[in-house]
């Protein structure tokens, strides 16, 4: 093997096996950590190289990687693992498997990336997974599947179709293709509830009129399936409305499926505004029913995570978006989160602490004059702590 090849294999084991550390500046809700998790360098160099000298003379790099980023997650026989969303220098996505023993770093990849079975010569462009151990007894993926619309102008090269493809695992190496959701109009952020309801399958859904204009799509919907082999969607209601200047304006959709906790399921999702620098996505927290997961019990204002320092730069600035969480059996949560559009963070906290948050941050008010009114309320419920420190 190449001297050159020896020294970057040494520099990514380096990187890999870097301990991550916690930053000590938390707001008490979530901590972040200094290093990303997964970046497109973490990528094995035999995916990328050619190591035989001879047909790769000059050692150079033959299928460039971009980034790593929009993962969905799993706990899996005691290891946390990111199914990355993986793009190449080509701008294909596909996916990979990164598995870290302690969900902070360390994260390695698997030997080869996903294989998702072809069904379709139009499917051009695969991303942003989720995962869900469903209580059928199998690991749904559902994934955005893009194709170029074919009935746009003909110097129209850009205006797409976005549809949910649906695979199923029992080991995550084997990945069962089931037909496409059939919805009426196109989705994207299709995440499917982990459990039945009413004997069904649930998926929430993000109906959108075009391929990046929700149109009239009013949010995060919610639809009950019959077959998960052959998937439609007869009814959708919305469950998460977009509001005239929030966070979440523009567009939101469902991050990974949502938490079950004992005051009912946490969701976590992102929310989309616009301004002069394009599109700011922000991740948020509701609460939905425990008996009725389409129910509203908790709408946080404002959101959660918003990119901070290098995260605002990156393909896409100004971006953060969650597709996975990982709710470990001592009650810790893991928000693996993409900056950019170009690498893979955590920020951790606890299902208690974010179930606090959820339920006891004031409500979304709609306007500044409210925002104002709840700072007051605040004030003058700490008015007698002040007083007595004096
Ligand atoms: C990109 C996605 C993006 C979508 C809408 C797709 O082509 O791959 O990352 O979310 O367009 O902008
Ligand atoms: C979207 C998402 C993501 C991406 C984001 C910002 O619509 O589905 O794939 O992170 O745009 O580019």
């Amino acid at each position: 093997m190449m001297q050159r090849i020896k020294n970057l294999l040494q520099e990514q084991e380096t990187l890999i096996t870097r301990e991550n550390i916690r930053e000590e500046k938390s707001n008490g809700i979530i901590t972040r950590y200094q290093y990303p998790v997964v970046t497109h360098e973490h990528i094995p160099l035999n995916w990328r190289y050619d190591f035989n000298p001879e047909t790769n003379p000059y050692c150079l790099e033959r299928i460039g990687m971009n980034a790593a980023m929009n993962s969905g997650a799993i706990k899996w026989n005691g290891k946390y693992l990111l199914v990355v969303r993986v793009e190449g220098v080509d701008r294909k996505s596909f996916f990979a498997i990164a598995e870290s023993p302690n969900g902070i770093d360390n994260f390695r990849f698997w030997e080869r990336p996903v294989t998702i079975p072809d069904i379709d010569p139009a499917e051009t462009n695969v991303y942003d997974m989720r995962l869900t151990a469903h209580e059928d007894g199998w690991i749904y993926g559902i994934f955005c599947s893009e194709r170029l619309d074919p009935a746009n102008d003909p110097g129209d090269l850009s205006s797409a179709i976005a549809q949910a493809g649906i695979v199923r695992t029992k080991d995550l190496i084997n990945w069962n293709r089931l037909p496409d959701l059939q919805s009426p109009g196109q989705q994207r952020n299709v995440v499917l509830h982990p459990e039945f309801v009413n004997g069904k399958y649930a998926l929430y859904t993000r109906p959108q009129d075009g391929f990046i204009n929700t149109g009239n799509g009013g949010g995060i919907g919610w639809a009950l399936i019959d077959d998960i082999a052959n998937a439609i969607i007869t009814q959708e209601t919305i469950i998460d409305k977009r509001y005239y200047h929030t966070i979440k304006e523009v567009k939101n959709g469902e991050g990974p499926h949502p938490i079950k906790t004992s005051k009912g399921w946490l969701h976590l999702a992102h929310g989309v505004r616009g301004c002069a620098a394009g599109l700011r996505y922000v991740l948020y927290l509701y609460m939905t029913a425990l008996e009725d997961p389409t129910r509203l019990i908790a709408q946080p204002t404002g959101y959660l995570l918003a990119p901070q320092g290098e995260e605002r730069v990156g393909d896409v600035s100004n971006v953060v978006f969650s597709n996975g969480w990982i709710a470990d059996e001592d009650g810790s949560v893991y928000i693996y989160y993409a900056s950019s559009d170009t690498r893979m963070h955590v920020a951790t906290s606890t299902i208690d602490i974010l179930v606090d948050y959820c339920l006891n941050t004031p409500t979304e008010g709609l306007r500044s004059v409210v925002s104002v009114q709840q700072i007051n309320e605040l004030i003058d419920k700490n008015q007698k702590y002040l007083s007595h420190e004096v």
